[in-house]
């Protein structure tokens, strides 16, 4: 299947340059699906598939998609290839590298020149997790039933921090 098969009604393209990065982008999936919002997910490297990556990012919008989250360790261009190549708002997460723990990566998806934005999260599983919230949050102010769903999610993760540590 090419990365940019079509997959029906979907908002969100949740990309990462190799298979090493979905231990860590497993998290932005993982609360899309709890909050209900449809994606996908590709391996589309800036390296090593370049015309993938190209292929991808200049269907996206054409095929429906809102938002494009992209993980990516190192020298990661993905996300900056990526928005450079698409109108959508796209979220970068900083992939925790071996050499540099993240901060190659944060580093290279944050200091994008002004003209093309990647909104840029943290290192790690938490970026990757808060990519998942906040293209949630960005598709819920048009989305009402999305935007309840949301508040019910923050709701429960509220009442499970205890009162005192065990
Ligand atoms: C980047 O190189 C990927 O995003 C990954 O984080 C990093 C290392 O890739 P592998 O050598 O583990 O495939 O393109």
């Amino acid at each position: 299947m090419s990365a940019a098969t079509p997959t029906g009604d979907v908002d969100v393209g949740v990309i990462m340059g190799s298979q090493s990065d979905w231990s860590t982008m497993t998290a932005t999936s993982e609360v899309l699906t709890e909050l209900g919002v449809s994606h996908e997910v590709r391996i589309v490297s800036a390296h090593r598939t370049p015309d993938r990556m190209y292929d991808y990012a200049k269907t996206a919008k054409g095929r429906g998609l809102k938002i494009i989250i992209a993980g990516a360790g190192g020298a990661a261009h993905l996300p900056g290839m990526t928005a450079a190549l698409t109108p959508l708002p796209v979220l970068g997460v900083p992939v925790q590298s071996k050499a540099l723990s993240g901060q190659d990566s944060l580093l290279s998806i944050a200091q994008m020149p002004g003209g093309i934005p990647v909104g840029t999260l943290a290192i790690g599983k938490a970026g990757a997790k808060n990519a998942g919230l906040l293209a949630a949050a960005m598709l819920a102010a048009f989305d009402d039933a999305l935007a309840e769903r949301l508040d019910a999610w923050r709701a429960r993760q509220t009442e499970s921090v205890a009162d005192q540590p065990e």
